[in-house]
């Protein structure tokens, strides 16, 4: 997939670009077929939900472990408008699959821009990064789906507190205070993004997005795939492997068709 110029200049004034249904039903069907044995991993890169410990909020890095996931990282449709919105090369900072469970499981995300912690403690130099959000379950209006603010990356780093998710395991957020938010909100509005299993929007780092409760009685997982731009590598590194991955060797793209040949 190519995006137009007119495509890269509206993720360029809003900050995201969504895309219902990019990967087709039996290319979904496989990484959902592959997230019971990501989620039933026990190692440092598997956080569970604070009011839960049984119930994953966030797996970190299956790419590395999950060959599904490999491949989606690597298919042309992802890497091409990735490379296309950087204007270069890119390699993967991060990855993190939210679950979301249903029956309230999936607790919220407050008001934030990921760039923060990238930026102070992986040493990411620029948010010149994407928030590949690949829908592996279908989100819909009673799932709990991801809110962004279209435009917030133009403010640049928003002032807001960080602090440490679910008792200091290690993922750091930075919440804006509710004037600002009220007033960013005025201005710009808020989007939910619904589709179906499949669907992909590429995301500014820098973008105000956050999630309610999941009360539905369905999981709503989407994989976060953090590309980065191969001249703004981190310089930290304090975090693991599975936080600040310290490979920057640009991505070669695989066949577009290689995720649906393991159907
Ligand atoms: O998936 C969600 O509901 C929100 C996740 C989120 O905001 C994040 O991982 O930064």
């Amino acid at each position: 997939m190519e995006l137009s110029e007119s495509q890269i200049a509206q993720y360029d004034e809003e900050g995201y670009l969504f895309f219902p249904g990019l990967l087709d039903t039996d290319e979904a069907a496989v990484l959902q077929g592959a997230l019971p044995e990501i989620l039933s991993r026990d190692g440092p890169e598997i956080v569970s939900e604070k009011e839960d410990a049984s119930a994953v909020r966030l797996a970190f890095g299956a790419h590395f472990f999950s060959e599904p996931f490999r491949r989606l990282t690597l298919l042309p449709r992802l890497l091409n408008p990735v490379r296309q919105l950087l204007r270069e090369d890119v390699y993967i900072h991060q990855s993190r699959m939210n679950p979301k469970y249903g029956f309230g499981g999936g607790a919220s995300w407050d008001w934030h821009q990921d760039y923060p912690p990238w930026h102070s403690v992986d040493g990411m130099p620029e948010p010149r990064c994407v928030m590949a959000s690949v829908f592996i379950d279908d989100c819909t209006p009673v799932t709990s789906p991801l809110l962004i603010m279209p435009g917030t990356q133009r403010y640049g780093l928003l002032d807001a507190s960080p602090h440490k998710d679910a008792e200091g395991r290690g993922y750091e957020l930075h919440h804006v205070d509710n004037t600002t938010f009220e007033g960013l909100a005025a201005e710009h509005g808020i989007e939910a993004l619904i589709g179906p299993a499949g669907s992909v929007a590429f995301i500014h780092c820098n973008v105000l997005h956050g999630s309610a409760n999941n009360v539905s009685p369905w999981r709503r997982a989407i994989m976060y795939l953090i590309y980065n731009a191969a001249s703004n590598a981190c310089t930290g590194t304090v975090r693991p492997w599975y936080q600040n991955n310290r490979d920057f060797t640009p991505l070669e793209s695989l066949d577009d068709s290689s995720l649906r040949e393991l159907a």
